[in-house]
């Protein structure tokens, strides 16, 4: 899609944009379920990276202690706790600029990889550029999605991260769909973009062949010590419309409503479910960030009448077709 068509799908009356979301939410999807999804920092801090958002790059004092790489056993615990608690996606984030074929650190995400998928949960992972080898690698050992987000426009991310480029990230973007990953990415608002940055975020999005499969869109959490720690919030408003867009011109992707629901009231997070949004982090912890306490979701969902999505019958393992839900793994309904 173009600029110039996502704008006006943009800027459509407010009320007439949600209704335009959830009306293309209803043709594309179960009625009310929303997918929870656990998020783990398996390599925490210490990051090369100067993403100005993140507490995680060692060149910014935010607190975060640098840790090692966790254990295949400990994140396979982690992972079995998630599936009990509902969880029918795990998500492996660590703090790369990216991974090598052949180096022991890698060759512990893969088997890591491999125990998750033994699990029956769709597997996700974050961490940083990958080259070919490295993404036949990860789908080999089971990897259902990879996530790597753009964060913004082209033109703005020059000034959010100078270590690498928007280029290294559609790069890698690449080998993830030549590998027959499917592709979670999207990005964060609140850098200092303005609503055209956005959407010309949207606009890259829209072209990818395939297109994503989900597209978080995290709100910043300002991080103390990082350039952006004084950022101001995100206007509730602007949050919505970009969801019921991105709900719009992407009918079928999970829209996860990512990083800062800490920030946003029951009632806000209601229109953006409203908007299209069908997917949330859920769990007291982001990677480093703080999430929503567990209990408070369960009560957001049942108060709006929304179900978690039912989770995945592992011993039946990934289902030969892709299912109109978009996933590839056998469901129990
Ligand atoms: N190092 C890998 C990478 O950069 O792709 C994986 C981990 S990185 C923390 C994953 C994503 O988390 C980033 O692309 C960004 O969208 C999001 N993120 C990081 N810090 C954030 C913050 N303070 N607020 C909102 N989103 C954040
Ligand atoms: C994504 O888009 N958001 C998640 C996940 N993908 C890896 C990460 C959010 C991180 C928020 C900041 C933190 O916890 O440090
Ligand atoms: Fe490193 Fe990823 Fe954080 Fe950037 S976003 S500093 S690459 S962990």
């Amino acid at each position: 899609m173009t600029f110039a068509e996502l704008k006006a799908i943009y800027e459509t009356p407010f009320f007439d944009l949600i209704s335009r979301g959830r009306a293309s939410y209803l043709a594309h999807w179960k009625e009310n379920e929303v997918q929870l999804c656990t998020l783990l920092s398996i390599k925490t801090g210490g990051c090369s990276e100067d993403c100005g958002y993140c507490a995680q790059s060692a060149r910014y004092n935010s607190g975060v202690q640098r840790e090692n790489l966790m254990t295949p056993e400990a994140i396979e615990e982690v992972a079995q706790r998630a599936r009990a608690n509902g969880s029918t996606r795990f998500c492996m984030g660590a703090a790369w600029k990216g991974v090598k074929s052949g180096d022991p650190r890698f060759e512990s995400v893969l088997e890591s990889v491999r125990r998750v998928s033994q699990l029956g949960m769709e597997v996700c992972v974050t961490l940083g550029q990958l080259g070919e080898n490295e993404a036949h690698e990860l789908k080999k050992a089971g990897v259902t999605a990879y996530n790597h987000n753009i964060d913004t426009s082209p033109e703005h991310y020059p000034n959010i991260v100078t270590t690498h480029t928007f280029q290294d990230r559609l790069n890698t973007i690449g080998h993830v769909q030549k590998a027959g990953m499917s592709v979670c990415c999207g990005g964060i608002i609140g850098l200092g973009e303005s609503e055209d940055d956005r959407l010309k975020m949207l606009e890259v999005l829209t072209n990818f062949d395939p297109a994503p499969e989900s597209v978080p869109i995290n709100c910043l959490m300002p991080m103390p010590g990082t350039p952006l720690e004084d950022q101001p919030p995100v206007d509730i408003f602007q949050l919505v419309r970009l969801i019921a867009t991105t709900r719009i011109v992407l009918p079928k992707a999970k829209v996860r409503l990512s990083a800062g629901r800490t920030k946003l009231s029951r009632e806000a997070q209601a229109m953006c479910f409203f908007a299209g949004a069908n997917s949330i982090f859920y769990g007291e912890k982001l990677l480093t960030a703080a999430n929503p306490e567990k209990d408070a979701d369960h009560q957001l969902l049942a108060a709006l009448d929304l179900k978690p999505q039912m989770p995945f019958q592992g011993e039946h393992g990934p289902c030969s077709e892709e299912q109109e839900c978009g996933s590839k793994m056998a469901c129990l309904t």
